[in-house]
């Protein structure tokens, strides 16, 4: 029985270096919780797998890649998928990231409805599903990830009956309503493409009963407190929210190299509370209105300014895609022009950073920042939260969280707003910088202990553990 883990991408990066084609691992939400659960379970050893084996694409194209490379990746369990240059053009920049990604996080005017990248999300998710069921033995689990890939299930219980299917959903699924705009045949075929599975698993249950309720609307199929009929099959659907290497964030202090350069940034930025946040360049985390807000902060309460810096970091991604690139511009001219409005010789109201940090650093942020300012407009989950409440092991500091990430689900003791609401957060800006170390270490040991019991490795635990028994219950169904 082995574990077989289906993501859009590898948890690897490749870079031409000097020495040929080199392999590095992923940081990142999905590869980074994955490979915490696999590291914490030998290797899925504990949950009685004999191996996992990972399948996504490297993140080269089809033309660029090598049997050598292929060969190398083998040999770390890792199942490369091919996919052309049109491919990833059509399939991820298309249906994956113009369609699925802004309708599910409810951005409909980003929306694009085009027929090629339909036909290449199709296509692409039949070569997954070819290459997992060239590799796939009865008894098999496959654990499917996100929405790249929401046909495969169905595509790969034609090619594989015998294998048990879960599929996870990292972002957030909709309400009916917004869902009805995708075409009927799209999305009928979504929703039965997901439904091959045993499992399918969301963050919260608000995604659960969105998805619910699209399965009785748009299938008629009925369904009942975690069930759905879907023919003969019976699909469990459940909440898993997922969690972090909680030991990893909260002992990051006690790391020498994390621990000079928190030293280091306390001597160079004493005297000065400091507000952070990162995120990926993305409409849904919401960037610019908190660069709005904290501009209207320091206009309200002048006498914060020189005494407290944002640290805003704005990591680069889908670089190229027109709306990004706005984006990216909006926020760089935004930035510019509140410091040079409200900035002077000895203090920027906002440093703002523009790539990938390394984690040393990261760690070391977290540590030192009096409050993180967490306000995505729409987010599955949201990890950042969740590290920056694990890494306070002073018991030092406050986060301010959007009530429409996943994460405010769980994390009731942050300052929950909503990130329209300017005077709210504006607000809430306020009462974290003046906030007592009391209350502060009240709200962060409360969020502490249930991010410490469910943490990563529990999230994957119980999704499994919840596979096993949907699989065990069909096929008993079947055999009966
Ligand atoms: C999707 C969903 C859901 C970011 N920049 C750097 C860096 N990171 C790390 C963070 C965190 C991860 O990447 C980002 O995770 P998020 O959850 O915040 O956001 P998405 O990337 O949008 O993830 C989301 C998640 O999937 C998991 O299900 O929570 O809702 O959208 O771990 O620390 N790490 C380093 N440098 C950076 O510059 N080292």
């Amino acid at each position: 029985m082995r574990l077989i883990i289906v993501s859009n991408r590898l948890p690897v990066v490749l870079t031409v270096g000097e020495r040929g084609m080199e392999i590095r691992e992923a940081v990142g939400g999905l590869a980074t919780a994955v490979k915490s659960f696999i590291k914490a379970t030998e290797n899925g050893k504990a949950l009685g797998f004999s191996e996992v084996v990972w399948a996504g694409w490297s993140g080269i194209k089809a033309e660029q890649e090598s049997e050598d490379l292929k060969s190398r990746l083998r040999e770390m369990g890792l199942l490369p998928v091919s996919l052309t240059a049109e491919e990833v053009n059509f399939f991820y920049e298309g249906f994956c990231n113009s369609t699925l990604w802004p309708l599910f996080h409810g951005f409909t005017v980003y929306t694009v409805f085009e027929s090629k990248y339909w036909e290449a999300y199709v296509k692409v998710n039949q070569k997954y599903a070819e290459t997992v069921a060239s590799v796939a033995n009865t008894g098999d689990f496959v654990w499917i990830h996100d929405y790249h890939l929401m046909l495969m299930p169905a595509m790969l219980r034609e090619m594989s009956p015998d294998v048990s299917i879960g599929f996870f959903l990292h972002i957030p699924f909709p309400p009916a309503e917004m869902y009805q705009l995708m075409p009927p045949p799209w999305r009928t075929a979504l929703l039965d493409g997901v439904l091959a599975s045993d499992l399918v698993g969301f963050h919260i249950h608000e995604y659960v009963n969105n998805f619910v309720r699209a399965v009785s609307k748009f299938l008629g199929y009925r369904t009942e407190a975690g069930v759905i009929y879907a023919g003969r099959r019976k699909v469990h659907v459940g909440a898993f929210p997922i969690g972090i290497d909680f030991d990893f964030f909260y002992n990051s202090s006690l790391d020498p190299e994390v621990a000079g350069q928190i030293e280091e940034l306390r001597q160079k930025l004493r005297g000065l509370k400091i507000i952070f946040s990162i995120d990926r360049l993305d409409y849904t985390k919401g960037v610019i209105n908190r660069v709005h807000a904290w501009e209207r902060f320091l206009k309200e309460h002048p006498q914060w300014r020189g005494k407290a810096s944002f640290i805003l970091i704005v990591v680069p991604s889908r670089i190229g895609v027109p709306q990004y690139d706005a984006m990216k511009r909006e926020i760089e001219r935004e930035v510019g022009r509140i410091n040079g409005e409200l900035g002077d010789v000895n203090w920027t109201p906002i440093v703002y950073i523009s790539r990938f940090i390394p984690t040393p650093t990261l760690l070391a942020l977290y540590n030192i920042a009096d409050v993180a300012l967490i306000t995505p407009l729409r987010d599955g989950m949201n990890l950042v939260s969740k590290e920056y409440v694990a890494t306070k092991r002073d018991c030092k500091g406050v986060l301010i969280l959007s009530e429409t990430a996943g994460a405010s689900h769980e994390l009731l003791e942050a300052l929950i707003v909503n990130p329209n609401d300017e005077s709210g957060v504006v607000e809430a800006i306020a009462k974290a910088l003046t906030m007592e170390p009391e209350e502060q270490c009240r709200r962060i040991k409360a969020m502490q202990e249930k991010l410490r019991q469910q943490n990563v490795v529990k999230w994957a635990v119980d999704f499994l553990h919840s596979l096993m028994l949907a699989y065990r219950e069909n096929t008993e169904s079947f055999t009966t």
